[in-house]
């Protein structure tokens, strides 16, 4: 029997050797397996690891807030350590109480369900009477507020997408915004175990199923066949869409009947689509100079799409922009207007590509979770307003058709995340981080956050400890052994919880009397219950730790999106107000938003190529997801490394672009802004469209102290804009965003994110 173990991107095979894991290789049953983990035991990644507790020094001298990010750190006792952070969150909830904590903590940690850092740490700030938490995600901060009001909550879209079997038989027609990008499919939140997406393109070609990409960059779309790629203007898809329907209802193509069984408000839309609301008909002629896409060819597509068999994908990133609801609710309209929503191979899916789970057939059941008790601390922030709330305590904001008041936060805790990473506009996080009085961090490896922190207390990976690995829809459920002893002094987030629940007397409220292997065959044996209810047989744990996996049954039906509805829209009704899916929303309508009316409309976002003046920076700057990695996470290892171009994160430009700068392909570059600038290695490549510049994201924040401005990694986030999505969701827009690049200057710094920071001992 193989020792398992498994990651967001995937399932390994542990080989040993001394009781301790040597060498990792691909799932046997993968058959797509991702190569990102199996570097996991570089020597590059070790390294980087964090050994002991450490205190930043000004914060252990005298509390300065100040500092942050440039001063050595003193390693210190995990006793010392603990008893800082007891006191100071003592102290903290003492003088202004719970709301002054927050904990929102938001990132992907890593995969095994017990020690899930987000799960450990919302339990624990619980115990102790609670904290500021985040709402939404990065991911789909716009969608995950406004599909509840128009279809259902995403989470229940995801999980229902058409399987991968069903559009290779019946889908003619595929026709996707944002490509299928196979390099995201590599994960799914709690392990992507049996990767589909390649297998699922490549058959689905095979079937000659014919593919449009309209999408900023050609690769995004890989069917092992030709496809039509059509450039599209970053930010633009909304003002396509509504061209496509404009054909459809110009010429009759729209299904009439759909519309009045299975949507409310096409009337209240149709006045803004023909102009008889604003003057302005929304023709192929209008949305050709928008997008970039000859109206001719937008013409024919509506016909095409009419005509057949055709399922409409649409990547996240779409969302990641401003006005990011309307290109979401836009596709919903299209295709609720082609009336093939809920038939085999029709309709539309929300992110085929985005991650493993869309299309996946496997049985759904709750798997296991940690438990995450009561937050009695009622304020909270939409995930991407932290810098405006940390700027801003008091400032209101709104949210979901609410008013709120920005938190005023004296200590941050982190775990299982980076913010350097995430958040938009670093250089301004960089300020805002200044206001809080103290930031904790668990960290497994001196990532930008932990260099950021002032208590850094080090965390095991997941080779280090026992865990379960699942995922929504995944093939297998595993056993997860620990294979690896712990990198020097570091613990498990379990354990240093438990330890600070100790120090503040809620020890049993957050242990109830358990310890690690005491959850795990309680979670696993809860869970086991629920499996058992959606007609999954497992194991038990004992059987489970003995065999290392499970298998997930797969349904005699494939899933087909929301067919349901077609059967009987009464009996199957959607939770939207009316039941149906809502064209026009009066719910957000009622809102008075002026940034996100009652139905999809085109809005011009607050940078992009058809701006009024774009000659300072001409180029829209795309920061979608790197291959190489998950986010920040893996950055220093040789699979990550050997992708960047002379030690940065490679910066893709299209010929002309590069030409026209006279830049050449592997030189170091400036990639600039009013926000920042960071340097970056040149990637010249005719899979961008002219115009259109793509900055991964996942370079370790590099920002250099001394000469403020300068990042030298390519870290695209210290270029993106920190403003909300708009009034509704506040979702983050890192998608919308110019820039211009020139040559770096002659010898540029070198790059020095994965360097330690100095480590003193204590005196
Ligand atoms: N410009 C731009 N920015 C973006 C995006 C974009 O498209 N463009 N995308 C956004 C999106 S969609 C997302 S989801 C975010 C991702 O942002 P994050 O999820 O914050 O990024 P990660 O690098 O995955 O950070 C996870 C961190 O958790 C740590 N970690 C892992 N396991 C453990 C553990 O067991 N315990 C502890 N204590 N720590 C652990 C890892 O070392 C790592 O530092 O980025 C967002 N930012
Ligand atoms: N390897 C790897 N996989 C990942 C991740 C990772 O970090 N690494 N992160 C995971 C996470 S947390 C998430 S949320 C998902 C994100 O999934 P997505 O948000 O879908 O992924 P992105 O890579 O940001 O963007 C997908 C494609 O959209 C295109 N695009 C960008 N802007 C526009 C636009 O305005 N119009 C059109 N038509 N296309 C546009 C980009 O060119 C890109 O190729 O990926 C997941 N998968
Ligand atoms: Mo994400």
């Amino acid at each position: 029997m193989a020792i398992l173990t498994v990651t967001h991107w995937g399932a390994y095979e542990v080989e040993m050797a001394g009781g301790e894991a040597v060498a990792l290789h691909p799932f046997r049953d993968d058959p797509d397996p991702s190569p990102i983990g199996l570097h996991m035991l570089a020597p590059e990644l070790d390294r980087l690891r964090i050994r002991r507790p450490a205190i930043r020094r000004g914060w252990l001298e005298g509390r300065a807030r100040t500092g942050r990010g440039r001063e050595p750190f003193v390693e210190v006792s995990w006793d010392q350590a603990l008893d800082l952070a007891a006191a100071e969150l003592r102290r903290v909830i003492g003088a202004h109480g719970n709301r002054a904590i927050f904990g929102g903590s938001y990132g992907w940690s890593s995969a095994g369900r017990f020690h899930h850092a987000q799960s450990q740490v919302h339990r624990f700030l619980n115990s102790i009477g609670g904290y500021v938490r985040s709402t939404d995600s990065y991911s789909l901060g716009a969608a995950r507020v406004l599909m509840p009001h128009i279809v259902a909550p995403m989470d229940e879209l995801m999980a229902r997408h058409t399987a991968w079997t069903v559009l290779e038989q019946h889908t003619r027609l595929f026709v996707t915004f944002g490509g299928v990008p196979a390099k995201n499919a590599q994960i799914s939140q709690g392990g992507a175990i049996e990767h589909r997406v390649p297998g699922g393109l490549r058959r689905m070609a095979q079937a000659s199923c014919r593919f449009i990409n309209i999408s900023p960059t050609r690769d995004d779309l890989e069917t092992g066949a030709a496809f039509e790629w059509l450039p599209i203007r970053p930010n633009t898809d909304t003002a396509l869409m509504l061209a496509l329907c404009w054909v459809l209802q110009a010429e009759r193509l729209h299904d009439e009947a759909f519309l009045a069984r299975h949507c409310v408000g096409f009337d209240r839309f149709l006045p803004y689509l023909t102009g008889a609301a604003d003057g302005q008909p929304k023709t192929p002629a209008w949305a050709a100079p928008i997008t970039g896409i000859p109206g001719e060819r937008i013409e024919a597509l509506a016909r095409e799409m009419a005509a057949a068999r055709t399922m409409l994908n649409i990547a996240w990133s779409l969302q990641r922009a401003h006005h990011g609801e309307q290109p979401f609710w836009a596709l919903v309209t299209l295709a609720a207007m082609l009336g093939q929503v809920g038939l085999p191979g029709g309709g539309f899916g929300l992110g085929y590509g985005a991650t493993n789970l869309m299309g996946s057939p496997n049985a759904r059941f709750s798997g296991p979770t940690l438990p995450q008790g009561h937050n009695p601390v009622r304020d909270f922030i939409p995930v991407a307003r932290i810098a405006d709330m940390l700027l801003n305590p008091g400032a209101p904001f709104t949210y979901n058709g609410g008013t709120h008041a920005y938190p005023d936060i004296r200590l941050v805790y982190w775990a299982g995340g980076n913010p350097f990473h995430h958040h938009q506009d670093l250089n301004r996080l960089m300020r805002a981080w200044e206001a809080p009085e103290t930031v904790v961090v668990n960290e497994q490896y001196w990532t930008p956050a932990a260099r950021m922190a002032d208590i850094v207390l080090p965390a095991t990976t997941t080779l280090e400890r026992e865990d379960i690995g699942y995922a929504n829809r995944e093939s297998h459920i595993i056993h997860m052994p620990a294979v690896k002893r712990p990198a020097g002094e570091a613990r498990d987030d379990y354990v240093i919880f438990a330890e600070l629940s100790a120090r503040l007397g809620v020890a049993s409220r957050f242990t109830e009397g358990r310890d690690a292997a005491a959850w795990l065959r309680h979670l696993y044996e809860e869970s086991r219950q629920r499996a058992a209810k959606a007609g999954v047989p497992l194991p038990d744990w004992d059987g489970l730790r003995q065999a290392g996996l499970a298998s997930i049954a797969v349904p005699a039906a494939a899933p087909i999106f929301l067919s349901e509805i077609r059967e009987d829209p009464e009996t199957h009704a959607l939770p939207t107000p009316s039941g149906r899916i809502e064209i026009f929303s009066e719910t957000i309508a009622g809102f008075g938003i002026p940034d996100c009316p009652g139905h999809a409309v085109w809005r011009a976002p607050a940078e992009w190529l058809g701006a009024s003046d774009t000659t300072r920076h001409p180029l829209h700057l795309l920061s979608d997801q790197p291959t190489t990695r998950l986010h920040s996470q893996l950055d220093a290892s040789p699979l990550s490394v050997a992708d960047k171009v002379a030690g940065r994160a490679p910066i893709c430009l299209h010929p002309k672009d590069a030409e026209a700068r006279g830049l050449v392909d592997g030189q170091v570059v400036r990639v600039f802004n009013d926000r920042g600038a960071c340097l970056a290695g040149l990637r010249v490549t005719d899979a961008m469209m002219p115009g259109v510049a793509r900055l991964s994201t996942g370079a370790w924040f590099d920002p250099a102290l001394d000469d403020r401005g300068l990042e030298r990694h390519g870290n695209p986030n210290v270029l993106t804009l920190d403003i909300g999505a708009s009034g509704l969701s506040q979702g983050c827009i890192a998608q919308t965003c110019l820039v211009e690049v020139e040559a770096a200057p002659a010898d540029p710094p070198a790059m020095r994110a994965h360097d330690l920071p100095v480590l003193l001992p204590m005196q």
